[in-house]
C-alpha cells in the first residue's frame, strides 16, 4: 500500500489520536484540581488508550512502508465549566474521531486497499465502545443534575476503571 492519499490520511489520524490523549489529559487535570479522583482516573486510563490508538496507526504505517510524518499537536481546551460539559465535549470528540475513521475506511474502499480495510475494522468496533462509554457517564451526569452525593457516587464508580493495553491486529 503506497497510495499517497491513504498514507496522508493515516498520518493525520496519528495526530488526531495524540490530540485525543492531550485533550483527555486536560480533562484529567480539571478533575484532579476538583479532587474528583475517580473522574481523573477515568481520563488517565483514556489518555493511555488514546496513546495506544495513536501508536497503532503509527506502527501500521511503518509496517506497510508508508512514511510517518509527525506534525504539531494543537492546544486543547484547558478550562471547563462543569463535569457535564467535559463529557459533552468528550462525546462530541469521539463522534468526530468515529467520522474520521469512517473517512479512512471510505478511502481504503475507494482504492481497494483491502489490508488497510481489515486493519481499520478494530478501530470501527472500538469507536462503538468509546462513544458508548462517554455517553453513559454523560447520561448519569444529566440524571443527577449537579447533585453532590450523585457526583461522588459516579466518582467512586469511575475510580474502578483499569487500563488494559490495546492489542490492535496488524499494528504489532
Ligand atoms: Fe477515543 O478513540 Fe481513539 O481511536
Amino acid at each position: 500500500m503506497q497510495n499517497e492519499q491513504m498514507i496522508q490520511a493515516i498520518n493525520d489520524q496519528v495526530n488526531k489520536e495524540f490530540f485525543s490523549a492531550y485533550f483527555y489529559l486536560a480533562m484529567q487535570t480539571y478533575f484532579s484540581s476538583m479532587n474528583l479522583d475517580g473522574f481523573a482516573n477515568y481520563f488517565r486510563v483514556q489518555v493511555q488508550e488514546e496513546r495506544d490508538h495513536a501508536l497503532g496507526f503509527f506502527n501500521y504505517l511503518n509496517k506497510i512502508g508508508g512514511k510517518v510524518t509527525l506534525s504539531e499537536i494543537k492546544e486543547p481546551q484547558n478550562e471547563f465549566s462543569s463535569p457535564q460539559e467535559v463529557f459533552e465535549l468528550a462525546l462530541k470528540h469521539e463522534q468526530f474521531i468515529t467520522n474520521s475513521i469512517y473517512e479512512l475506511m471510505n478511502i481504503s474502499r475507494e482504492i481497494k486497499d483491502h489490508t488497510t480495510e481489515i486493519f481499520l475494522q478494530w478501530y470501527i468496533t472500538e469507536q462503538v465502545e468509546e462513544e458508548e462509554n462517554m455517553g453513559r457517564v454523560l447520561n448519569k451526569l444529566k440524571l443527577i443534575n449537579g447533585d453532590g452525593a450523585g457526583l461522588f457516587m459516579i466518582d467512586s464508580e469511575l475510580a474502578q476503571r483499569v487500563y488494559v493495553p490495546a492489542v490492535i491486529p496488524g499494528a504489532v
